[in-house]
């Protein structure tokens, strides 16, 4: 028996992988994120939320690949790839692999010592960048990403923390396309890690269980491990959190312009998006490399 206790239930294994299809079925068909026909790119990280994404969605049957981003992070990288790689082997479904050392020249590692900031910094504006530049490049529709409803909550708690009220309003489910952007969602919301972790267990897929080394002492942790402790207490306050927000919140914050998508020019280097002449991720790649030369 698997006990879901914000709501009040337990299930049995097949009613349990059940109860994960139809919270992401719902979602998906509440916010129109994918429309017939359409091909889906995901994101895989080689965790559980991702690999549960994947294997739901085609399922569903959803036309859905998936692209691995190796972020050079040593071992992490090798160990995740390889547990993305068998999951698209056994499942026959074909995974880009974009390594970003290879291609870029830098992992997030050097990244973070070239900018002096957090690595899930630079790490986060290189996801942001590469996974819609592989969705754009490869012809997809929509960008589909692991998030759950402990990271949605995580993060809102975070803008909350210290009103970032462009980040809020930004903080939805679905963005919409627009040029040069595919569209980008987050079918997972109505599901918590325990679950994604129970689904994958169930579902016999293995997954990376260790969390990405660079993660520690983050913020979005810390906020996790709060929420945690209100949950804890009060099962469902997670999930009214963060539900609520976007139920109540999203409507009011809906006149609030999304700068990262209203740019209107081009990168001179890469032809993305962008509000200035080289894109933020351009403008990292080559900081990375300087940085390296200087440290010759
Ligand atoms: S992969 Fe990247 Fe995360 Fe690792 S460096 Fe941070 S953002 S923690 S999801
Ligand atoms: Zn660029």
């Amino acid at each position: 028996m698997i006990e879901v206790r914000r709501h009040r239930a337990a299930f049995c294994a097949d009613c349990f992988l059940h109860h994960c299809r139809e919270q992401v079925r719902r979602v998906l068909e509440k916010f129109h994120m994918v429309e017939p026909g359409e091909r889906v790119l995901v994101a895989i990280s080689g965790g559980k939320d991702s690999l549960a994404l994947w294997d739901i969605l085609l399922d569903l049957g959803y036309v859905a690949d998936g692209v691995y981003l190796g972020l050079g992070i040593t071992d992490y990288s090798d160990t995740s790839l390889g547990f993305a790689q068998r999951y698209a082997d056994g499942r026959g479904a074909k995974l880009h692999v974009v390594d970003i050392p290879a291609e870029h020249g830098f992992g997030v590692p050097d990244a973070a010592k070239a900018t002096k900031r957090v690595p899930c910094s630079a790490c986060g504006l290189s996801k942001r960048h590469l996974l819609n530049r592989a969705a754009i490049d490869g012809g997809y529709d929509v960008l589909a990403t692991g998030h759950n409803l402990d990271d949605e909550a995580a993060v809102l708690f975070g803008n909350v923390m210290q009103w970032h009220v462009d980040y809020l309003a930004r903080q939805r489910p679905v963005l919409p396309a627009t040029p040069g952007f595919a569209r980008r969602v987050k079918p997972l919301i109505r599901l918590s890690e325990r679950e994604t972790a129970a689904y994958c267990v169930i579902r016999r897929i293995d997954y990376i269980v260790e969390e990405c080394p660079m993660a520690a002492g983050n913020k979005h942790l810390r906020y996790k491990e709060t929420l945690n402790a209100i949950e804890e207490r009060t099962p469902g306050a997670k999930a009214t959190f963060y539900l609520q927000f976007l139920n109540q919140m999203q409507p009011v914050l809906a006149g609030v312009a999304d700068e990262e998508r209203a740019s209107v020019g081009e990168c001179t280097r890469c032809g993305s998006p962008s509000t200035s002449e080289i894109c933020a991720f351009c403008k990292l790649v080559e900081r990375a490399a300087t940085d390296s030369l200087d440290g010759r």
